[in-house]
């Protein structure tokens, strides 16, 4: 069955090959535009072809031509106009794509003027010296090439990408190593990394430096190198031993708020920007923005009109300062002001934790005492319920006598509300693995899905619909189910989940774990565009999961959650309001 990401994919395929074979820009530029909205779709769009096609049209960068596409990919399983597209090119010619900044634009130079159809014929026409010969392709433009290809050759052709947390405990440490070498004025991390992506394809540092060289020295000194990509003078890339890329831009600091702009993206943001600068008859780039010269011969270099600072950057083109974690809506009106988005410090309460009486490795007393020290008022331990054995869930008795035992840490620590509670398993059908006699005990539930995930949207739909209605329910637990690049997960008709969720009072979980952020980002949105509740919470089973926070913040971030969306952040009477008000009888303080 075709995905949104496969749809997505197959656009992007076809407007590269247009672009390749010289087609009309309009053309490729619908196609781009409706490959991104097809990967930012939160409906399956499978499913909209299939029982209501004319819907496709009304989604923003969807026209009559690439809905009929749509609805062909779903019913086929392949769009004529890709295949006749393949037949027009050389078989080796789009994987030249995969290289590292190379674009149909150069990809059909190097067809059309060096002949090159494949890498190993770009190899050697870098290394025999006949593409320096070529119009347009100028020392530096080979060299850029030469980099891509050896890049190519040093990760084998399969581009790999990281998990949110795997990357940035790395990016963190190359920038702690170079704010200590000498020289260095300015170091941060920017690219998908600092957008809060939940994958990254690789890190992108920039520097600013009286002493370049003592930068690239630093840097290549960093513990863990594997291989060398890159040494030059204002552009370095290694690979780490993880397998991980790291590029690093020096820049003069004078320039850092521009190159940070520039590095941190996304591509489609920076575009906006661009044409934002054109429409104001200003040039921008990675060192600035430049008033455009009136007298065309005149090119002599003029300072910028803003360069030092990002915010100096959005201030001179008129518009808000963009938060990185939102550099990404394709068609976003940049002129209309972000919200101002929850932080990490807004966090006063975690609701979903494990203990040793289930999966967890904590007791309830180091779990509290660990919220105590993040200055939290609450924390709810919420073990496993009895249907996931394989995480030692707890038998209706056992569960009465662990609340009994959250009792009295609570009295015996002082000082934080310990709440007891569960993580309910849902059943394959919708129902809850404990009775409602026994849930109604508990001071707060989340109903998760652990198993069945295979489910047919509409199954799970339904399923989760009924968790999220069910009144003794707080918090829909990680709601799809997915692992990033372990499993897909379920695929619920969000906008249905949210709006239940809305009426229901019911809260949407982002697990802040790496490997989980779910909620992702694009339900996110839609979670916030509809105004339902939404819990941060770090799922936690050790100490360490407790340092997840920052990746469920970045992903709500992206989704545009402001503090009043999300109840960690409530303050104890309303936290503890709401999760009563789904009880009978509130529990005696
Ligand atoms: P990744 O690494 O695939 O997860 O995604 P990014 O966004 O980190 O992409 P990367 O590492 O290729 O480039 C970092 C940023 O540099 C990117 O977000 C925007 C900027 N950039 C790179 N290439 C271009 C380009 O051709 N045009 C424009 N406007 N910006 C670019
Ligand atoms: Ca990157
Ligand atoms: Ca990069
Ligand atoms: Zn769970």
């Amino acid at each position: 069955m075709a995905t949104n990401q496969d749809c997505a994919t197959a656009f992007s395929q076809i407007a590269d090959l247009l672009e390749i074979t010289g087609a009309n820009g309009f053309k490729v530029n619908a196609y781009r535009k409706a490959a991104r909205s097809c990967e930012n779709e939160p409906k399956e769009l499978g499913k909209l072809a299939r029982e209501a096609p004319a819907e496709l049209r009304a989604i923003e960068g969807i026209g009559e031509s690439t809905a009929a596409k749509i609805v062909e990919f779903v019913q086929t399983g392949q769009i004529a106009e890709l295949q006749a597209l393949r037949l027009k090119v050389p078989a080796g010619l789009p994987l030249l794509l995969s290289l590292q900044g190379i674009g149909p634009k150069t990809v059909k130079l190097l067809w059309d003027l060096a002949h090159v159809t494949n890498i190993d014929e770009l190899r050697a026409s870098i290394e025999n010296g006949s593409l320096a010969t070529i119009p347009r392709m100028g020392e530096k433009a080979v060299a850029n090439l030469r980099e891509a290809v050896a890049a190519h050759d040093a990760s084998g052709s399969q581009p790999i990408r990281f998990r949110l947390g795997e990357a940035l405990p790395i990016a963190d440490a190359v920038v702690e190593h170079l704010r200590t070498a000498r020289g260095t004025v300015r170091v941060a991390f920017a690219g998908s990394a600092r957008r809060g992506r939940d994958t990254v394809g690789d890190l992108d540092i920039l520097v600013s430096s009286d002493d370049p060289t003592a930068a690239s020295t630093a840097f290549l000194s960093f513990p863990g190198i594997k291989k060398v990509l890159a040494n030059g003078a204002t552009k370095c890339a290694v690979q780490l031993n993880s397998g991980i890329q790291v590029d690093l831009r020096i820049v003069k600091d004078d320039a850092f708020g521009a190159a940070m702009v520039y590095f941190t993206g996304s591509k489609d943001h920076n575009i906006g920007l661009r044409e934002r600068a054109i429409a104001r008859g200003l040039r921008l780039n990675e060192y600035g923005i430049f008033q455009i010269a009136k007298d065309p011969k005149d090119d002599s270099e003029r300072p910028p009109i803003a360069s030092k600072s990002e915010d100096s950057i959005y201030e001179a083109l008129d518009l808000p300062v963009w938060p990185p974690e939102l550099r990404e809506l394709n068609g976003a009106d940049l002129t209309k002001p972000p919200p101002r988005l929850i932080e990490q410090s807004d966090i006063r309460a975690e609701l979903h934790t494990h203990t040793t009486a289930s999966d967890g490795n904590l007791t309830i007393e180091e779990l509290v005492r660990l919220a105590k020290s993040r200055g939290f008022h609450t924390i709810a331990i919420t073990d496993h319920s009895r249907a996931s054995a394989q995480a030692n869930g707890l038998t209706v008795e056992r569960l009465l006598r662990h609340i009994d035992a959250i009792r009295e840490v609570e009295a015996r620590v002082g000082g934080i509300r310990v709440l007891a509670g569960s993580e309910v398993d849902i059943l394959a059908d919708g129902r809850l693995d404990y009775d409602d006699e026994t849930l109604e005990k508990l001071d707060v539930v989340v109903a998760s899905p652990h198993t069945a995930l295979r489910q047919a949207p509409e199954v799970a739909t339904r399923r989760l619909l009924c968790a999220i209605r069910h009144p003794l329910v707080h918090i829909l637990g990680h709601p799809t189910g997915r692992i990033i690049q372990g499993r897909e997960g379920l695929s619920p008709d969000m906008e249905a989940l949210c709006n239940a969720a809305m009426e229901s009072r019911t809260a949407l979980e982002i697990n802040c774990h790496w490997s989980r952020l779910d909620l992702r980002d694009t339900h996110v949105r839609v979670a916030t565009q509809i105004g339902c509740m939404i819990a941060i919470d770090c799922d936690i089973h050790s100490a360490d999961d407790a340092d997840n926070l920052r990746y469920g913040i970045a992903t709500a971030r992206r989704g545009g959650v402001v503090a009043a969306d999300c109840v960690n952040t409530w303050n104890e009477s309303k936290l503890h309001g709401w999760l009563a008000s789904k009880r009978g009888s509130p529990r005696s303080m």
